[in-house]
């Protein structure tokens, strides 16, 4: 497809010509990244685009390399094939998991336990498989508690877990244990070993015997007495991709897989019921839960949900499918509106619906944009559900803001504050601006036909799992 520059400034030499393709611009981006990434931070966990040095982040302990393994397929799907060639080679020779390491078990599990399944799905390269399985194996240890329940933190070397200090009574993190279906179903399909799925099958059963506050689940949960600790809930940072995973179990069980599809569509009408709101403005948004009490604000990470409401539409009773997609659209809308309302065209951290303002961060710590995907998210899923040309132009607008606020020498870099006239910049490119933002962008611009939903089911971190059929069976009985 080809669009026409709407004119102003933009930084980067490709998108001065008047027709140019948006699937190769993000392919374009990519390349800038990657480049940058290889040359200041190669094998180290990402880069600070400013400093141009490496930039290493507690959540993966000393494992190294995640910029490379959440990268490899979207070099993949973008046919960098020299790129994906020397990111397979820095797998096969340095990625180690033998270290003493204390890492985030959700992170790791969507980045690099996601990251090696899709590059395995997609290239068939056994060492792909080998190291997902190997890594599954040392995040076992996080299941050994009363409950099953696993802890946030895990030290590989001595399988000793724990919980975030911050966290309300010593509780785990909905978002966090509900967010390791799908990488660990396909563990066991590509193991052979079903003690994976079991593990999460658990976590269902754990919650579909608890009481749920008006249908809610709370964002915690702790993993020894089985209790709920604070009643706060949130689609957004703590909650969203736990509601995200019962959509897509379903979805990648072909759609078998009845109990993950009943708790998502009853969570779904008791989020309409209690939290989603209409400004006086006319956007939809959705709030925040805290003991019954409405804090009327939408977190930047909360914006997948539109994607997610188009997406599970058709699942949902019919008389209701227009309605699932009407949900995600007018999400999607108001998401948008939080990018055009700021000056640099990207959206804040969060946004708020008081005190006067729509969809406006008003405090200065949530003013921020750190590369995140989940808007991009939404439009990439309303375009391939939809067709309307707007979510396309939509993107094209958060391309060009990109290039023009966040592109720098060394690579792409978060932004301080959106609603200022000069970028301060926050020298970083998150490992998922590679994973998740530029692969959904070029999703967004490329045909239907690439990756298409019927056979495909996106990992929270944008890593392509394919939907079980009855019938694959699982590696070991596939050799036989
Ligand atoms: C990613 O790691 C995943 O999308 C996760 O579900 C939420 N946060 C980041 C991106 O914003």
């Amino acid at each position: 497809i080809l669009l026409v520059v709407s004119g102003g400034c933009v930084c980067c030499g490709f998108l001065l010509n008047q027709h140019y393709n948006p699937a190769f611009v993000s392919l374009q981006m990519m390349k800038h990244a990657w480049d940058n990434y290889k040359r200041y931070a190669w094998g180290l966990n990402e880069l600070k685009p400013i400093s141009k040095q490496g930039h290493s982040s507690n959540l993966f302990g000393n494992i190294q390399g995640a910029t490379i393994v959440d990268a490899l397929d979207t070099l993949y799907i973008m046919e960098m094939k020299e790129e994906f060639k020397e990111a397979k080679e820095w797998v096969e020779k340095n990625l180690d998991f033998n270290v003493n390491a204390e890492i985030s078990v959700f992170e790791v599990n969507i980045r690099f336990v996601g990251g090696l399944l899709s590059a395995y799905y997609l290239s068939g390269e056994e060492v792909f498989r080998k190291k997902a399985v190997e890594l599954g194996e040392k995040l076992l240890p996080a299941f050994n508690t009363p409950t099953g329940i696993p802890w946030a933190l895990l030290n590989i070397k001595s399988g000793i877990g724990r919980n975030w200090p911050w966290a309300s009574g010593g509780s785990s993190i909905l978002a966090e244990f509900g967010t390791l279906h799908l990488e660990f179903v396909h563990l066991s399909h590509l193991s052979g070993n079903p003690v994976f799925a079991e593990k999460v099958m658990n976590i269902r059963k754990v919650l579909s015997r608890l009481d749920k506050p008006e249908g809610l689940y709370p964002n915690y949960l702790n993993p020894s007495s089985g209790q709920w600790g604070q009643h706060h809930v949130s689609i957004g940072g703590l909650g969203d991709s736990f509601y995200e995973y019962l959509l897509k179990a379903w979805l990648m069980s072909d759609k078998t897989d009845e109990d993950g599809k009943k708790m998502y569509y009853d969570a779904v009408q008791a989020i309409e019921t209690h939290l989603i709101r209409k400004s006086s403005g006319g956007l939809t948004y959705i709030a925040e839960w805290k003991g019954g009490l409405l804090e009327h604000k939408m977190g930047h990470l909360t914006c997948f949900a539109g994607g997610m409401f188009a997406l599970g539409a058709d699942g949902a009773p019919s008389d209701k499918t227009g309605h699932h997609i009407e949900l995600g659209a007018e999400i999607a809308k108001t998401c948008h509106e939080s990018y055009d309302r700021t000056r640099m065209k990207l959206g804040p951290e969060a946004f708020r619906f008081d005190g006067g303002v729509e969809a406006i961060a008003t405090r200065q710590n949530e003013k921020y944009y750190i590369l995140r995907p989940e808007v991009i998210e939404t439009y990439m899923y309303m375009w391939r559900l939809t067709h309307d040309p707007k979510y396309r132009e939509w993107g094209w607008e958060a391309v060009e803001a990109l290039e023009k606020h966040c592109r720098v020498d060394g690579g792409y870099s978060g932004i301080r504050d959106v609603y200022n006239n000069h970028e301060s910049h926050d020298d970083v490119q998150q490992s998922f601006f590679l994973s998740e933002t530029l692969k959904y962008l070029y999703l967004l611009f490329s045909e239907d036909d690439l990756l298409p939903f019927e056979h495909w089911v996106f990992n929270t971190e944008a890593h392509p799992l394919p939907v079980l059929h009855k019938d694959d069976g699982n590696k070991e009985e596939n050799q036989k």
